[in-house]
């Protein structure tokens, strides 16, 4: 039996981290964990939402060190990659930011193999001494392979085993009460806990999809009604008193919702509420009625802007009508809403910020806010964004590498394509501190 850690790479020292930092444990190790342990391999997790750099590559001692990172998470990547290489680790890398980046990260001798996509079962064939499996990018002869990809398939997954070494769910909830008290919200829950029952997002097909967004699957699935049904139950006997539902779209397949409806009335409620990832255009009275069903207290809503031309422009075939259509749908049901906006979107102006903070109180009139997020555009690699910049050679000269600078990448993309003007990153800031007066504003940049 190998021994197997999985580590997510702690904020590097001057970061900020988004303010939910150590709210959630890390899902994806979680999976990778559940199948692996699932196949008798002996797994470990470390958080770096909890464990600091130091402590991390104190308790190094595995054959396979599997690590996740984002962009703020980079010196801490190299940092344990190279302690876990001198110890004789096999180093791979793998998640959201480094599929897209896998080349990138293959420039770093210390990291043996960068997994793209779903890890699972690359990661156990890894175990097992299959190197060359699906998914995989590796260095042979000064090239780098990358294998095809097989898209993950949830159904055929075992269900989710939070009974890992290294999960305390305590921790996650502790550091919640203590965020908590640091931004405006109307949160009621104390304990959440997460779960991912659907994969990809139906804007994302054909290649189409908003400007920011970076997520790595293009492809549609679930695990079926009943998988889902146990794993909210499950989260519950765990001691969760909210599901914060991570899909990216949960509610744009009627017949599965139906399904799933039919289920939770047969068998009865799990007992406690789920705040789901949601379009404005999948919100009509037939799913609100699924929804008050499910117990769905509270939808997270990508509104990104309030302004028509600029949610076209980006990708967004949603309209203020239909926007405020489902704010109203929500607030007759007494569903919360919790809308994400985005600043510093392609073709951006002074005014058309202003409508986005306009169509902000307009959907706060028509429905009760649970939280509203605010973030500033940041092209992130894999998204619509980051290859409009990557355009321009001297970019490409500029950005490259896996070591980007989230600030430079917001300011390089605003002075470009916006019409805000070389200081429009300032001007954004100073307008969402305006507008706030607060130091931490919520964000979710999708
Ligand atoms: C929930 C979520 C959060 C939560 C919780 C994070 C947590 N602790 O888990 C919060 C709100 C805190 C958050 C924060 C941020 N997030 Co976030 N988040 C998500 C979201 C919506 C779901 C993630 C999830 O749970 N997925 C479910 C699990 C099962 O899937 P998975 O993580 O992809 O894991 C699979 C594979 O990626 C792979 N894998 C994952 N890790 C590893 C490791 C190894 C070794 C291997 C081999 C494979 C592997 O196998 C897994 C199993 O299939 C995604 C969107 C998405 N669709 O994934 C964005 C997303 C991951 N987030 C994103 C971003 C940008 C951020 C922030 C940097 C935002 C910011 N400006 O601060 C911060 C980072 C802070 C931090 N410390 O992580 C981007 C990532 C883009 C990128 N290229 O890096 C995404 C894709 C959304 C987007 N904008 O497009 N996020």
């Amino acid at each position: 039996m190998k021994k197997i850690q999985l580590i997510s790479a702690p904020v590097d020292k001057g970061k900020i981290p988004l303010y939910e930092d150590g709210v959630f444990a890390p899902l994806g190790l979680i999976w990778l964990g559940t199948y692996l342990k699932h196949n008798n391999e002996d797994v470990e997790i470390i958080d770096g939402q909890h464990v600091n750099l130091d402590k991390i590559i104190f308790k190094l001692d595995a054959d396979i060190v599997g690590l996740s990172f984002n962009i703020f998470s980079t010196e801490s990547l190299d940092r344990i990659a190279e302690a876990a290489k001198n110890k004789g680790s096999t180093v791979v890398v793998g998640g959201q930011a480094a599929t897209p980046l896998s080349k990138e990260l293959l420039t770093n001798h210390n990291i043996d193999y960068v997994i793209r996509h779903d890890g699972r079962s690359a990661l156990y064939n890894i175990s097992r001494g299959i190197l060359d499996t699906h998914n995989v990018s590796y260095r042979k002869d000064n090239k780098i392979i990358e294998n095809e990809v097989l898209l993950s398939y949830l159904p055929g997954f075992p269900p989710v085993d939070w009974h890992l070494d290294g999960i305390i769910t305590a921790d996650y909830w502790d550091k919640f009460q203590e965020i908590i008290k640091s931004v405006p919200n109307n949160h009621k829950h104390r304990r959440p806990l997460s779960s991912f029952t659907k994969r990809g997002c139906p804007m994302r097909q054909n290649d189409k999809g908003c400007s920011f967004c970076s997520r790595v699957d293009t492809n549609l699935g679930s695990r079926a009604p009943k998988q889902a049904y146990d794993e909210f139950q499950y989260l519950v006997g765990l001691g969760a008193d909210r599901i914060e539902e991570f899909s990216d779209s949960w509610l744009y397949d009627k017949k599965w919702l139906r399904e799933f409806t039919d289920l939770t009335k047969k068998k009865g409620h799990w007992g406690i509420p789920v705040r789901v990832y949601a379009d404005t255009r999948h919100i009509d009275p037939k799913t609100i009625e699924y929804m008050k069903v499910i117990g769905i207290d509270s939808v997270i809503l990508g509104i990104e802007s309030g302004n028509e031309e600029i949610l076209q422009g980006n990708g967004k075939p949603n309209t203020i009508k239909q926007i405020l259509n489902c704010a109203d749908l929500l607030g007759k049901a007494g569903i919360k809403a919790s809308p994400s906006y985005v600043l510093g979107l392609i073709g951006e102006t002074e005014a058309t910020v202003e409508d986005t903070f306009k169509i902000a109180g307009e959907i706060g009139r028509r429905c009760e806010i649970e939280m509203s997020y605010y973030s500033i555009m940041t092209p992130f690699p894999g998204s619509k964004a980051w290859g409009l910049l990557m355009e321009d050679s001297t970019m490409r000269m500029k950005h490259s590498g896996y070591k980007l600078d989230s600030e430079d990448l917001q300011r390089d993309f605003i002075e470009r394509f916006t019409k805000l003007g070389q200081d429009g990153l300032d001007y954004l800031n100073h307008r969402l501190a305006r507008r706030f007066k607060i130091n931490t504003i919520a964000q979710r940049d999708y």
